[in-house]
């Protein structure tokens, strides 16, 4: 089915699909690490790329397939790369696009990994790199080199939900030869779409809201244009980070209620922000739908709406966030973030913590700062949970 004309709900229920000569209703599961050639010259056509079909699973798999073109699809972009993990698109997207010699401009307060990916590693291969807080455009603009290669953001970023201006900086970057890359996992396509924005490259871990129950690790790729898509998806081939069909299909069968799970989560979340907010033990909230949010204006030109994301701190500090995080019963003490279930994590502790203090405070992220991924429960229950949890600090 020609689905690139359908509204988003609609490619959600029914983008990439393959036809299927049984005429399964959706994606069958290609579990084979292989696929059979009809004979020689076919086998080395599918290699020459002279011949459409499946060589093996490393390189490409219908069930594979049929996730990344509804990736593309949603994201609005040429091709997608279906990878093992949100670390693996992360990976891949710095092997494809950088080399010794490049300079990266990255927001500081990056999902930890990806920072120390790049900090201590991609800088044994000479690759140069400068972490500032991206939503200082002039920060931004001074940080530019003549050999900046990617500026690297995560608008919402995780776990501060600092939100940078995908516009701004995509010019600011094409203005100096430089591409822009996007971690939108907070966001989710059905809330940002920053291709549409200009920039050149999203990627999301999938494991959050894209699958939306807590039960698969993956990430993926979408490249704006056919060029950069090739580089991706010869890295991601090369480097051996694909997905498994299985994984692609749980994440498909999860993806077809994007939309209806992140209206629910974010209706709860605004309420749960508000509630938060008037709370005397509550210190501070930060919440994209709170006009505190120091770039709610933004939020609400680039963002379809504020998502399901909040962080704030106890009275207390670090003491008073334990304590909360000891006596929560229905929200779940784990990290992650974007599935059904209510999550609450303690980023300097657990996420952030490889970061090391200096940097981790540097970047928006306190001691004390409890980060809370809302699901879909019941709003009412969320919020006596919390209450409860309160009353013990
Ligand atoms: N990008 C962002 C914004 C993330 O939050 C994560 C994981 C990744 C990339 C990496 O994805 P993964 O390989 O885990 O699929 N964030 C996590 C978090 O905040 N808690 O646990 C994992």
């Amino acid at each position: 089915m020609d689905t690139q004309h359908l509204g988003f709900d609609s490619k959600l229920v029914h983008a990439g699909i393959p036809d299927d000569p049984m005429g399964s209703a959706v994606t069958p599961i290609y579990q084979t690490s292989t696929f059979a050639f009809r004979d020689a010259q076919q086998g080395a056509d599918r290699f020459a790329g002279k011949a459409e079909g499946y060589i093996y699973t490393r390189i490409g798999n219908p069930t594979i397939n049929a996730l990344e073109v509804a990736m593309a699809q949603l994201e609005n972009g040429v091709g997608g790369v279906a990878t093992s993990s949100g670390m693996s698109a992360v990976s891949t997207v710095y092997l494809a696009l950088l080399s010794a010699g490049d300079h990266v401009v990255s927001q500081a307060s990056v999902y930890g990994p990806s920072r120390i990916l790049m900090e201590k590693h991609m800088s044994r291969f000479g690759v140069e790199s400068t972490f500032l807080d991206t939503t200082d455009l002039a920060a931004v603009k001074a940080a530019i080199k003549p050999n900046t290669k990617i500026i690297y953001v995560e608008s919402p970023g995780n776990p501060g939900m600092q939100v940078t201006d995908l516009v701004a900086v995509a010019e600011l970057a094409h203005a100096h030869g430089a591409l822009v890359v996007v971690d939108n996992t907070f966001a989710s396509p059905y809330l940002q779409r920053p291709l549409d924005l200009g920039c050149d490259v999203v990627l999301h871990s999938i494991t959050k809201f894209i699958n939306g129950h807590a039960d698969v690790v993956g990430g993926v790729l979408v490249a704006k244009d056919e060029a950069i898509y090739k580089q991706l998806r010869a890295m991601m081939v090369m480097s051996g980070c694909n997905m498994d069909p299985h994984q692609a299909w749980l994440v498909s069968r999860g993806l077809k209620t994007l939309s209806i799970r992140v209206d629910r989560a974010q209706q709860s979340a605004q309420e749960i922000a508000k509630w938060l907010e008037k709370h005397p033990k509550i210190e501070w909230v930060s919440y994209l739908g709170l006009p505190s949010h120091p770039q709610y204006e933004l939020v609400k030109k680039q963002m379809k709406g504020p998502g399901a994301m909040l962080s704030f701190e106890v009275k207390g500090g670090v003491e008073g966030g334990r304590r909360l995080m000891d006596a929560v019963k229905l929200a779940t003490l784990a990290v992650s973030l974007g599935g059904v279930e209510t999550l609450i994590s303690h980023p300097a502790s657990m996420t952030h913590a490889s970061m090391g203090k200096e940097a981790r405070l540097a970047s928006g992220i306190s001691d004390g700062l409890v980060r809370y991924s809302v699901g879909i429960e019941t709003l009412e229950d969320l919020i006596a949970d919390l209450d409860q949890a309160l009353a013990k600090v």
